[in-house]
């Protein structure tokens, strides 16, 4: 932390001094920025991206450099809240912290009593914080015996692939990109969700590079690439495969006239395995058998081998967008494969970054304390099934019902799939929901109480990064506003009322800050810039040493044959297939609005300017089908519920797709509702993850009683 004394101006009472604060934003986004905080009279004036930081580059996205407007925004909750209305109505009055934290100890205890795996704590990355995250929160729920939560909302089906091809979630250094050849951005709307690396990126187009973005989607992205495959959602591995077969069928007359191109033979033998087979999967996907699953000209996926095998050095941003579908983990694994059989990882600016989050040396049995749970093995529930869980009777196979869910860092009314079944599960009167919050969020609506919880500014934390290799640590800027504290205080308070008197529960967050990464890192040096880089190799598996059982990059993976998987990748259609439905004829994504980080700032009034109203775009053809007009309410409906908001008709969709931009508060919606009354529960091929982007709909224009499906009357 740097102070500045301002020069004070003769005859004038002197202004109070003016101080900086080193931060890290705490947001769910692979860039993990470095903040500056101008602080004078405890006030914060301003966050600004730190200059020092090479990632960062003193620049921050639209969300965060109004981070200000949040924190001191006129609806954050100030005090604890009881709720005095029916579930669901938003109705509450304020109470003092210790009568809140007594009667929710109290209720917590009852539960425990009969069977502790009655409580669910609900959470996820509202700050990604190692800290507020999952530090004094875990070890209260630990000790307590609490259901387990499986923490698979966002990432897990990629992250399992990942894990099952190299053995560690490691990839490219993100600064490399800026000297790559070809980069293809997969998956991902970088100028929205990842900036920083997009800003890499631009160099090295600068330089020459060519972009391509794999999307079905245009998004703003795709618009500033050279070339945009727009393939049907949920057929990634089929182009991947495709590409294989390419690299294959042409590599003699490619390296003919040029010695370096197709297959890196060497690489292959010494670092992979299963690639004999993976040949023979590959042979299976001629273009054209690609081209008509994904729905776009076989040209392009030609052109798109033709150049992978030509281009050094060849980089792959994988992100995220692409596993939201059954075959989400099989997708990710096949494009993984890539750039083994080319070698591209020889070279730091080449191979493929999908998450760097496996770098940094978290010490999560430290923070975490499993160990206090003893000998009891408790359920595990899965987050993105919350609708089914809290629904769910007691049975001898389940378990208890759930009486209790106690939700931070979470908004899961908004973004749980199936909102009608999640909905209904926090309506339920016998449950006791306490909410941490900083707003009252669609899902406070449904507590019992809701605790006020501090923003960024206000507490301490420690960050890893899922996009880069740097820690940074995050000082509090500020006081509590109001009477909000942080998460771990409110753990602490609960823990000591519970009568939990292990030592680990007397840790305060600067002790939390140092456990959180152990001796690995110098916090010296963090206290003092904010961030520290770790000392990583540049080109990761330029030898091989892939962290899997074989030190391989495994093509085939006999772990996941041993589960009765495929042990290699395979494209797997989605689970409510394009084509196979006449009610449902259209196939909806639902990605994240740039302006928006899933359900967090939209309620920022100036972000939600912006963003404008909860809308879904649609293709020219498919509107005009439909009689939708531009700008026109529409009804977007399946089997599981029913949605209505603004048409965009644009060729930012393809024929066929919709997108409906996330996530909006329902509350702020034009029904109450939002995107995820659509989704379903079902769960992808691996890690248990959310199928957001498999999900068919039907679309029509919206009568002004909402009735446009009522046949006219025959005279
Ligand atoms: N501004 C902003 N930034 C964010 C977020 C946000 O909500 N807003 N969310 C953060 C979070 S939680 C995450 S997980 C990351 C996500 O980061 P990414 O995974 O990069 O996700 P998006 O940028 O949403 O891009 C997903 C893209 O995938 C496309 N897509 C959908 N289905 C398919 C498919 O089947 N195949 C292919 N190839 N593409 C498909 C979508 O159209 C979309 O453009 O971003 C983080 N950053
Ligand atoms: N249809 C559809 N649904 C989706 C997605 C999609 O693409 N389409 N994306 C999915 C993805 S990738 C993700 S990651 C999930 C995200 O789901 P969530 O992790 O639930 O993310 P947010 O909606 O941002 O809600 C986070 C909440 O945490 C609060 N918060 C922030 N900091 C703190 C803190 O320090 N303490 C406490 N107590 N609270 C805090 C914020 O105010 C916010 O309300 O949504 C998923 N849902
Ligand atoms: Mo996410």
């Amino acid at each position: 932390m740097t102070a500045t004394l301002s020069d004070p101006t003769p005859g004038l009472p002197s202004p109070a001094p003016i101080q900086h604060v080193l931060g890290a934003c705490p947001h769910d986004c692979p860039d993990t920025c470095s903040l500056v905080t101008t602080v004078q009279d405890g006030v914060a004036l301003r966050v600004a991206g730190n200059p020092a930081h090479v990632h960062t580059d003193g620049v921050l996205c639209a969300k965060v450099s109004r981070y200000t407007e949040r924190t001191y925004h006129p609806e954050r909750v100030l005090t604890p809240l009881r709720r005095t209305g029916p579930k669901g109505s938003g109705q509450f009055e304020p109470v003092g912290w210790d009568e809140a934290l007594d009667a929710i100890a109290a209720r917590l205890g009852e539960i425990a009593q009969r069977d502790p795996q009655a409580i669910l704590p609900y959470s996820y990355a509202g700050t990604m914080g190692l800290v507020q995250g999952e530090s004094m929160a875990a070890r209260f729920f630990h000790r307590l015996g609490a259901s387990l939560l499986d923490r698979t909302i966002c990432a897990s089906a990629g992250a399992e692939a990942l894990m099952q091809t190299y053995g560690a979630k490691v990839g490219m250094k993100v600064e490399f990109f800026a000297r790559s050849r070809l980069i293809l951005i997969w998956g991902s709307n970088s100028i929205g969700s990842n900036l920083h690396f997009w800003r890499y990126v631009q160099q090295a187009k600068r330089a020459g590079a060519r972009l391509v973005c794999i999307d079905p989607r245009r998004s703003e992205t795709a618009d500033k690439c050279h070339e945009h495959i727009a393939l049907r959602p949920g057929t990634d591995a089929a182009l991947a495969l495709a590409l294989m077969h390419e690299l294959v069928v042409h590599d003699a007359g490619w390296k003919s006239l040029q010695p370096d191109a197709g297959l890196d033979h060497d690489y292959l033998a010494r670092h992979t395995l299963g690639w004999e087979a993976l040949r023979a999967r590959a042979l299976e996907w001629p273009p054209e058998r690609a081209a008509e699953v994904c729905g776009i000209p076989v040209e392009q996926i030609r052109r798109l081998a033709h150049d992978y095998a030509h281009t050094r050095p060849a980089a792959i941003r994988l992100n995220y967008g692409m596993q939201r579908v059954r075959g989400g983990g099989n997708a990710v694994r096949a494009v993984a494969c890539l750039p083994a059989l080319v070698g591209a990882w020889r070279d730091p600016a080449g191979g493929l970054l999908l998450s760097a989050s496996g770098t940094a040396p978290v010490q999560r049995a430290a923070l975490q304390r499993p160990d206090l749970l003893g000998a009891r093995r408790p359920r595990t529930l899965n987050m993105s099934t919350i609708g089914r869980h809290l629904l769910q009777e007691a049975g001898p196979a389940s378990g208890p019902r759930v009486e209790a869910v106690v939700v931070y860092n979470s908004n899961p009314v908004a973004v749980a799939p199936q909102s009608a079944e999640v909905v209904r599960g926090f309506g339920r009167d016998d449950l006791f929901t306490v909410v941490l919050e900083q707003f009252r969020t669609d899902t406070t609506d449904y507590a019992d109480y809701v605790l006020p919880a501090t923003t960024q500014l206000e507490h301490w934390d420690m960050h890893n990064s899922y996009g880069h290799t740097h820690v940074l640590l995050n000082r509090p800027a500020i006081a509590p506003v109001g009477q909000a504290r942080p998460n771990t205080d409110v753990f602490r308070g609960l823990a000591s009322r519970m009568g939990f008197d292990e030592a680990c529960f007397a840790d305060d967050d600067l002790a939390l800050c140092r456990q959180a990464l152990g001796d690995a890192v110098d916090f010296e040096a963090l206290l003092a810039d904010g961030y520290v880089a770790l000392d990583v190799p540049d080109a990761p598996f330029a030898q091989g040493g892939f962290a899997t059982p074989s030190g391989r990059c495994e093509f085939y993976s006999a772990r996941l044959a041993a589960q009765g998987q495929d042990g290699l990748p395979d494209h797997l259609p989605n689970y409510e297939l394009a084509g196979t439905s006449a009610q449902y004829p259209l196939a909806m994504i639902s990605p994240p609005a740039r302006n928006f980080l899933n359900s967090t700032f939209v309620n920022v009034q100036s972000l939600r300017r912006i963003e404008g109203e909860p809308l879904v775009e649609i293709h020219p053809e498919d509107a005009a089908e439909r009689g939708i007009a531009d700008g026109t309410v529409v009804r977007i409906f399946n089997d599981r519920g029913s949605y209505r908001c603004k048409a965009e008709v644009s060729t930012r969709a393809r024929p066929g797709v919709v997108n409906g931009l996330g996530i909006w508060w329902r509350k702020l919606g034009l029904d109450g509702r939002n995107v995820n009354e659509l989704t379903s529960q079902r769960l992808t091929d691996m890690g248990r993850a959310p199928v957001f982007y498999d999900c068919l709909v039907q679309v029509e224009a919206d009568s002004p009683q909402g009735r446009a499906t009522e046949p006219a009357a025959v005279t």
